[in-house]
């Protein structure tokens, strides 16, 4: 536990209905008597958890302030384990600030980001994992991130992660006792068990780390850079696909210069749309600079919309992208089929060597076609993956998750390496012991300090 009661703001700053002050520490329920009065007079250090009380926030020299519901929830009952008060008011940006001064004025310190849910983490209600699937639940930007981060604020990773440790360590507990009773009357590890167990856990961990790449897409959304020389419509292609004129179009080749970046959900898949400069060479040094941060973002892309147009003859810059983006997952939208067509659209791309029969292209016009063809295409090229995920019961999601779990299993194939070389059994403890560590990164018992650090860090004030 701490020993000093924290303050924030919990609910944005801004002009609202209501407002939450949210409290938390061993002098929660006595600061916020200070400022409280309820109507039937009594004071909130006599009410039990899960109580409102109706009174009036009054400064200290007993001027009222504002209207206000005081919330009660009493250690360890709380969200952070501790007492906590939320008192809600009008939720106005000058009544807001006089009230958290007040409380601070009273002995409160201000909370820093994420401190709350540190506190429940450091109070042991949640673990790591559940405290990060608490931003996911604020940041989720659809369904099934929100679905995601719920499910793993439940436990679901947790659990998993659990159950592994768990195996291991009766592993770790049988090596140790031969180890250090090699003659006592301990069964031995038979070399089947040893490698049957191994051989699971190793499994289980691969089956998890397949799922982080899509478990990614659901968190953090697919990068989708729109790309293609200049003119060919790629800003049309935004406007179209957010459905409202975000971006600047015009026939002027060299319209986009800077990069333009959009959330938008398709089936309940955030995609983060990026419009950006069209690629061609340039003196001009706005252009320029244009054009370079538009291969920086594609070379960070999940997924590339490679605009072309129809209505003019493939020019040099359109080629060296076609072959540039080969590796790449990419959907080709052969643009302006409005227009008297310069070549011949996909058929063409194929029989020039530019892309194979399967790489997915569709024909459209933008400024009269429905889009559901290349929504539909789109879709098709991420729901396999992601199809294949949500059979699984927890799905990793986190960069920080799936590095530890890559480890973790880099020192159990040691491990099993070693023993099937008949080495001594120290060596393989070594291994198993590396492997609980890295697991325990993810649920948070064996973590250091400064990734908890980084990991608050990342919260809003009032969380
Ligand atoms: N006829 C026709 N014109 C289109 C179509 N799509 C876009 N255009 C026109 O093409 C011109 C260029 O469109 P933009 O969306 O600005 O092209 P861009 O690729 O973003 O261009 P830059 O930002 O300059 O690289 C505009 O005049 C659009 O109206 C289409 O399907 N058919
Ligand atoms: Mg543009």
């Amino acid at each position: 536990m701490f020993n000093d009661t924290i303050a924030a703001v919990a609910t944005t700053l801004g002009e609202a209905g209501i407002g939450i002050i949210r409290l938390s520490g061993s002098e929660a329920i006595s600061i916020a008597d200070k400022v409280f009065r309820a109507k039937n007079c009594r004071k909130l250090a006599g009410q039990p958890g899960f109580t409102v009380r109706y009174g009036k926030i009054v400064d200290t020299k007993g001027d009222v302030i504002d209207e206000a519901l005081a919330v009660i929830m009493r250690s360890p009952h709380s969200y952070t384990g501790e007492d906590v008060v939320e008192l809600q008011c009008h939720g106005g940006v000058v009544v807001m600030r006089k009230i958290l001064d007040l409380t601070l004025a009273l002995g409160a310190r201000l909370a820093e980001p994420g401190e709350f849910t540190k506190r429940a983490f450091l109070n042991g209600r949640i673990d790591l994992s559940q405290a990060e699937a608490v931003i996911d639940i604020i940041r989720s930007k659809t369904d099934r991130s929100l679905d995601l981060a719920v499910q793993q604020l439940e436990g679901s990773l947790s659990r998993r992660i659990q159950s592994l440790r768990e195996k291991l360590y009766d592993l770790v507990v049988q090596v140790n006792a031969a180890i250090d009773f090699p003659e006592d009357d301990i069964p031995e590890i038979t070399s089947d068990r040893m490698q049957t167990v191994l051989g699971d856990v190793i499994a289980e961990i691969t089956r998890l780390i397949d799922t982080a790449d899509n478990g990614k897409f659901l968190r953090e959304g697919i990068k989708t850079v729109i790309t293609g020389k200049p003119n060919v419509g790629k800003s049309s292609l935004l406007n179209r696909l957010l459905d409202e004129n975000r971006a600047l179009v015009t026939d002027i080749p060299g319209t986009t210069r800077d990069t333009i970046e959009e959330v938008l959900n398709i089936n309940g898949i955030p995609f983060r749309l990026v419009d950006t400069a069209g690629i061609h060479r340039s003196t001009d040094r706005i252009e320029q600079l244009g054009v370079e941060r538009a291969l920086e973002f594609i070379g960070q892309a999940d997924l590339i919309l490679h605009v072309l147009d129809i209505s003019r003859e493939l020019e040099e810059e359109d080629r060296q992208l076609l072959r540039r983006l080969s590796s790449r997952k990419r959907v080709l939208v052969i643009n302006k089929t409005d227009l008297p067509p310069q070549w011949n659209g996909k058929a063409h791309l194929i029989e020039a060597g530019y892309i194979d029969a399967r790489t997915p292209a569709v024909e459209i016009s933008l400024t009269e076609e429905s889009l559901d063809p290349l929504l539909e295409c789109i879709v098709g090229l991420v729901m396999e993956g992601l199809a294949q995920i949500e059979r699984e019961d927890a799905i990793i999601t986190r960069s920080r998750h799936k590095q530890a779990l890559v480890e973790a299993k880099a020192d159990l194939e040691q491990a099993l390496e070693t023993f099937d070389q008949g080495l001594p059994l120290d060596l393989i403890s070594i291994g198993l012991f590396g492997a609980l560590e890295h697991l325990g990164e993810i649920t948070g018992e064996t973590v250091r300090e400064n990734i908890i650090e980084r990991i608050f860090a990342q919260f809003c004030i009032g969380k």
